[in-house]
């Protein structure tokens, strides 16, 4: 069984994730009003991935004796100053995300909770990829500058891994059936 403390904690949580969802999905909207079809793919997959990070702790807590409570929808930014902003504030946020579940799995140890510490373990390997390809991408963008023909390049190349993300994620749950 939870305690008070961990479930609200986790229900915070639950909050950022369903956030996160609602913020890359404006990115995603964005990014397609200005024709970059390959980085609206990959944000709106990525708003998807977060929504489900939301459920899964939905459930958890559910499982636990607590109540994972659904939150009220916080209004994102509508626009963005340039596809290198949007990766900039990508990374600033999954920093943001993981200094929170480590601050989760610090309530967990002190509460002596292995159950939620093995629980949360999937979240903080989860971070280390989300930062790292936010973070590889800020970097390609840096390289590309102001250069046209390195965007158009980049924006099919981030079409291209949506693609094989969704392809992967149906191969799974075929695989499940
Ligand atoms: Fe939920 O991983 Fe990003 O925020």
């Amino acid at each position: 069984m939870l305690s008070p403390q961990l479930s609200k904690a986790l229900n915070k949580q639950i909050e950022l994730e369903g956030y996160s969802s609602q913020y890359y999905l404006a990115m995603a909207s964005w990014a397609e009003t200005q024709g970059l079809n390959g980085v609206s793919a990959f944000l709106y997959h990525h708003a998807d991935e977060e929504r489900m990070h939301m459920l899964k702790l939905v459930k958890f807590v559910n499982e636990r004796g607590g109540h994972g409570v659904v939150p009220a929808l916080k209004q994102p930014p509508v626009t963005f100053k340039s596809v290198k902003s949007v990766f900039e504030e990508i990374l600033k946020h999954e920093i943001t995300v993981t200094g929170d579940i480590n601050a989760l799995v610090e309530i967990t140890l002190k509460e002596k909770d292995y159950t939620t510490h093995n629980f949360l373990q999937w979240y903080v390997s989860e971070q280390i990829e989300e930062e790292s390809l936010a973070r590889q991408i800020v970097d390609k963008l840096k390289l590309i500058g102001n250069d046209k023909g390195g965007l158009y390049f980049f924006d099919r190349d981030l079409e291209v891994i949506a693609g094989e993300a969704v392809a992967a994620e149906e191969a799974t749950a075929k695989g499940k059936k």
